[in-house]
């Protein structure tokens, strides 16, 4: 597969509501297109990377660099064998996860669909839909809170994940529970606490979570290991995984029973699958995190959520629980009972609609050999 082009789009486009965390609001999503292109055949990817470098080092500048001066250039007028061979061309250059996904993202579509199948397919996936799970960011009080999650259940998703900051924590588990009993409940607190909150730790430990989500420093992995031998409920971390020896150590030292793959986070789908990998090895459940993707970087999770050791709820919600209008058709929709029907068409299984990408595009940038 030679790569004869790359366009890459930088996106502005509104969320429906803004998405409140420990580090910040987001109204706004803004993120990069990648498309890369052989012999009259397009591959599609999202890089999902913020604004401003709250979630991990990355912004929307940092990945444009590094994407046009060095990714870019490592690619064009290239034979490339196939997708997986990416990382090890990519090597040279360090971190920058995101930014490397969204080219090797666009590759993996344009690889299937030049070999005439889905990308699910191509990636070895087997299941035919996958479970969804959503995530509710800080809301303004508790009434607001348990009418947002009431209307989720009511559409039918089949775990809600709650965000979680120092203040805003025990009270609104405690509410959840008293109001809708025992339902499949989890909390992301992106890296709100430290080891002094053991006790406030200990108290959400007694609301039987699903798990709790990256509750301490998005660079750690001991003290980690410290709280999950203090806490029952399973510790699942997000931002200290970086890869597949990442997560390896992170096993080995007991610092989480569940991991969150996200594609871009580690570096692309080929990385995101030797996670997959060694996680069912070793016993430990996956799900597919999420970055409040658009279309195109939805379609890449329910790819990859179709491996086996997927066996929790992820993030990739509905189009609708996002945007007005997403930038696909069909846009992702979700069964009544909380289940994404996974595309058997051509690769990503939807089209990126070239009018709406127009509407929303700040600017884009065309490279050939
Ligand atoms: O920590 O999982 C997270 C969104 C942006 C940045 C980080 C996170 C999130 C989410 C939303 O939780 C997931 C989604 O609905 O896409
Ligand atoms: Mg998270």
């Amino acid at each position: 597969m030679k790569i004869e082009q790359v366009t890459m789009r930088h996106l502005k486009m509104p969320l429906k509501s803004p998405f409140e965390t420990s580090f910040g609001r987001e109204v706004d999503r803004e993120f990069i297109l990648v498309e890369a292109y052989s012999q009259g055949l397009v591959g599609y990817a999202e890089v999902p990377v913020m604004a401003a470098p709250l979630y991990n080092e990355e912004t929307v500048e940092t990945a444009w660099h590094v994407l046009k001066d060095f990714l870019i250039p490592m690619v064009l007028g290239r034979e490339i064998d196939g997708p997986e061979t990416l990382p090890h061309l990519f090597r040279p250059i360090r971190r920058h996860n995101m930014a490397r996904s969204g080219l090797e993202g666009a590759i993996w579509d344009l690889y299937a669909r030049e070999k005439g199948i889905s990308l699910a397919q191509a990636l070895g996936g087997t299941k035919e839909r996958i479970a969804v799970g959503v995530s509710i960011g800080i809301q303004e009080n508790i009434p607001t809170l348990l009418k947002t999650v009431e209307g989720y259940l009511r559409e039918g998703y089949r775990r809600i994940k709650v965000k979680i900051k120092p203040g805003r924590d025990v009270e609104a588990v405690a509410a959840i529970r008293q109001a809708f009993g025992s339902i499949p409940l989890m909390a992301d607190a992106n890296s709100a606490y430290t080891l002094e909150d053991l006790p406030i730790l200990q108290e959400l430990d007694q609301f039987d979570l699903m798990m709790i989500e990256q509750p301490l420093a998005h660079d750690d992995i001991i003290d980690h290991a410290r709280l999950q031998a203090r806490l029952k409920t399973p510790i699942c971390l997000d931002e200290s995984i970086h890869s597949a020896a990442d997560a390896r150590k992170a096993i080995e030292l007991g610092s989480c029973r569940i991991i969150n793959i996200k594609i871009a986070r580690v570096g692309g789908l080929t990385e995101a699958r030797m996670i997959h990998d060694l996680c069912q090895e070793k016993g430990v459940p996956v799900w597919c995190g999420g970055m409040l993707e658009s279309g195109i970087g939805r379609a890449h999770n329910i790819a990859i959520t179709t491996l086996p050791n997927f066996t929790l709820p992820g993030d990739t919600s509905a189009s609708s629980r996002y945007w007005d209008q997403d930038i696909i058709e069909p846009e992702v929709t979700m069964t009544a009972d909380g289940y994404i029907e996974v595309p058997k068409t051509l690769g990503l299984g939807y089209r990126p609609v070239p009018e709406r990408i127009k509407r929303f595009q700040v600017r884009e940038a065309t490279f050939r050999p």
